[in-house]
């Protein structure tokens, strides 16, 4: 048996190192690598069953091309042509931004980001901006600190005297955050939770807030007042370490109490002042947030307001503190590997409203008539499904590269079949959590007719005559090394050097801004943020309603009176595993005794879930102790398989960045 290291490709905190186990060319199995740091030697269930989407019987093998509504195999050279013309043709008609780009992360490999490279280099295109995952949060630390970081896990499991988790689902969504978590509460550290739903962990806190969905900002706010009144503010960090405190008291004072705040989010005010006295108590606070409570049209706002609240009660840039919401700290060349330099026309579109602006372009002058998806699953994953359809359908040629025909490969008109990690070389890292980067190493041979997703580039830019620029032959060495220039100048990181090791840090820091030298323009932590100012959003982080809310809009929650949350489901990456592993046919609709009484709906009971976008069925399941006008149904569902959840789900943007808002739904039940 060979032993070959390499990385979870997936697009989640944890980014563990693996050995993938090899014999006679085959691959068996894949194991957690035990000298990573971090995930040391386990991985989770859809890590290891990475080797089924290798094995797969509907892994598609040829390039595809669909003729008359069928799918014909067709060869690579064929496929390069016939794409290529079309490129061509659409820029001499329209200019490059006639061919566009949507991609996400189904792989985090840094060689992925060589598409950009390829339509960089055509000269130009429509690309996609934003973050359905998590831009909102990421504009508002970048508003505050310049931007994301956060501490070492070590940090946390041997400093906190108080971890909040806060909208983070970590046994499901980041499973080996939990030994450190566990050091901590063995050390007794007190957890906290602050979730509408119940999670793995609620019976493991001493405490669990559920705010209404889309509420956190207020309870933040309560908290900042109680801290206020009771002389509880770290008088020198606001003062000498951050500007625009008194503008952000001042806003605090004029139009927050903590009996509002209870009144807005729910949560019991005793609760609130507990919780505030923890953060100001002058032990370590550590406050863990995940993406859940930033999908709302309010969302960047309230990641700014729980900052501003870890910031004033003097946890950050200390030990055991910290706003952990990611880790920006990978500083690759990437203008230099995307050749950003290279292109003479651009347009973006965002990710969350690109339906639209596709339907808006398509009969004026500069119209999208390429689109490529890659590394996503975008007709599933998309709030407003049929108005993603509608665009896409508006689209002359859809190319997929995929290793699936899922909803996405299924529109396509092209559908070319790349390779999974096992069968490339590359390296993995995560900007959400930790610092340690791992070297892909390739395992087997590509099966069938599949190519790496730079070869298939490579084949393209070969068609249209660039491929010396976009860099020919076995290039990946290369293009690692370019990409690796500025770790290798101040970490004396290289290629070989990371090969050889397996696993190495981008940057060692166990606290983040400890110096207090923040990236922003001012150097400090900024409640005040002129660059928000000049964005068009409020200087200091201040709440607003959720769109969809019955503060808001009582005569829509009226109509559509519970809040559904579409989790990132246990058992599944998005939308990668729903063929994979066996998921039962129809959604679970997970709801609580008091919508149970409200809709008369029994457990095992088949449901209507609707709103004015549209709607889906699903089995009832009543649970106790969650938000009571709270649902929750995890994402990831097939159309073509039967649900289409995000059918449900609005494409407004977020407040900050542009993010999504696909938490921000209200929805109504009946039986079905
Ligand atoms: N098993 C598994 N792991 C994954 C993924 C997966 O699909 N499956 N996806 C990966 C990806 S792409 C991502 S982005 C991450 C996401 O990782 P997480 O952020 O942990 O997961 P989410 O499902 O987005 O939501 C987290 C929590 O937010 C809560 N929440 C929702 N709305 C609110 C609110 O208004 N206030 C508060 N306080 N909490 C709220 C939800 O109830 C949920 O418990 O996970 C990654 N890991
Ligand atoms: N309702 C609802 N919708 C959501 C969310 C939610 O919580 N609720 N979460 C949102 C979030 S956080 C995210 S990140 C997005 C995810 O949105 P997507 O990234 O679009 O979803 P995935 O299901 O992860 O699909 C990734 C695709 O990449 C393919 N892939 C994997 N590796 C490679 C590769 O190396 N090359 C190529 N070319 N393809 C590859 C996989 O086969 C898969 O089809 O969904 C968002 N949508
Ligand atoms: S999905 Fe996440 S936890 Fe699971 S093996 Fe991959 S990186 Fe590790
Ligand atoms: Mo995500």
């Amino acid at each position: 048996m060979e032993l070959i290291k390499t990385a979870c490709p997936l697009d989640c905190w944890d980014c563990c190192g693996m050995v993938a186990h090899v014999e006679d060319g085959r691959l068996i199995k894949v194991e957690g690598d035990p000298d990573h740091p971090i995930t040391q030697g386990t991985l989770c269930g859809k890590g290891r069953k990475l080797v089924d989407r290798y094995h797969h019987a509907e892994r598609v093998l040829e390039p595809l091309k669909k003729v008359d509504g069928e799918w014909q195999p067709i060869s690579w050279e064929q496929a390069f042509r016939e794409i290529a013309g079309k490129m061509k043709r659409a820029r001499d008609q329209y200019g490059p931004t006639a061919v566009m780009h949507h991609y996400d992360y189904g792989s985090s490999g840094l060689l992925k980001v060589l598409e950009q490279r390829f339509f960089n280099l055509f000269g130009g295109f429509t690309d996609t901006v934003g973050s359905i995952c998590w831009g909102a949060g990421l504009e508002a630390q970048k508003y505050d600190f310049g931007y994301a970081k956060s501490h070492h896990p070590d940090d946390l499991a041997a400093h906190a005297d108080r971890i909040v988790v806060w909208g983070r689902n970590v046994s499901v969504t980041n499973m080996h955050m939990m030994p450190y978590l566990k050091a901590a509460l063995k050390r007794g550290t007190e957890l906290v939770i602050v979730d509408p739903l119940m999670t793995d962990l609620s019976d493991k806190a001493v405490k669990q807030l559920h705010p209404r969905p889309g509420s956190d900002g207020a309870l933040a706010l309560g908290m900042a007042r109680h801290l206020l009144d009771r002389g509880l503010v770290d008088e020198t960090f606001v003062r000498k370490q951050a500007i625009g405190f008194a503008a952000f008291a001042e806003y605090v004072q004029r139009e927050w109490t903590v009996e509002r705040a209870a009144e807005v989010t729910g949560v019991d005010a005793d609760d609130i002042r507990w919780l505030a006295e923890g953060y100001g108590s002058g032990q370590a606070t550590a406050t863990l947030l995940g993406l859940g409570m930033q999908r709302y049209a309010n969302g960047g706002n309230t990641i700014r307001l729980i900052d501003a609240l870890a910031a004033m009660s003097g946890n950050v840039g200390r030990s055991g503190g910290g706003v952990h919401y990611g880790n920006q700290i990978h500083k690759f060349d990437y203008p230099a590997l995307m050749a950003s330099d290279k292109r003479n026309a651009y347009r973006a579109f965002t990710k969350i409203t690109e339906a639209d602006e596709i339907l808006a372009v398509q009969e004026t002058e500069e119209p999208v008539q390429v689109l490529f998806v890659t590394r996503a699953n975008p007709i599933a994953q998309l709030p407003e499904t049929g108005k993603t359809l509608r665009a896409y359908e508006a689209v002359d040629c859809v190319v997929v590269i995929d290793m699936f025909l899922h909803d996405t490969g299924m529109i396509a008109d092209y559908f070319l079949p790349c390779t999974t990690v096992f069968e490339e070389e590359d390296i993995m890292y995560t900007s959400m959590w930790h610092p340690y980067m791992t070297y892909v190493n390739r395992a087997v041979e590509p099966r069938g007719n599949t190519k790496p997703d730079w070869a298939i580039l490579q084949g393209l830019a070969r068609e249209l005559g660039f491929v010396e620029e976009f860099g020919a032959g076995d290039h990946v060495h290369r293009w690692m090394e370019i990409a690796l220039k500025p770790l290798e100048e101040q970490f004396g990181i290289t290629r070989e050097k990371l090969q050889e090791t397996g696993v190495l840090a981008a940057e060692e820091q166990p606290v983040a801004w400890a110096d207090y030298r923040f990236a922003t323009p001012s150097g400090k932590y900024e409640f005040y943020s002129e660059q928000a100012e000049e964005d068009g959003a409020s200087p200091i982080p201040v709440y607003e309603e959720p769109m969809e809310s019955p503060l808001r809009d009582r005569k829509r929650a009226e109509r559509f009176p519970y809040h559904l949350l579409t989790i990132h489901p246990r058992r599944s990456l998005n939308s990668q595993y729903y063929h994979v592993v066996k998921m039962p046919e129809r959604p679970v609709v997970e709801i609580s005794p008091l919508i149970a009484r409200e809709t008369g709906l029994a457990e095992g009971d088949l449901a209507r879930v609707y709103n004015d976008r549209g709607e889906i069925l699903g089995s009832i399941k009543i649970v106790d102790g969650q938000h009571a006008r709270t649902i929750k149904i995890e994402e990831g569902w097939w159309g073509i398989k039967g649900t289409m959840l995000n059918a449900l789900t609005s494409n407004r943007r977020s407040d900050l960045g542009i993010g999504s808002a696909q938490y921000d739904c209200l929805v109504n039940l009946a039986k079905a």
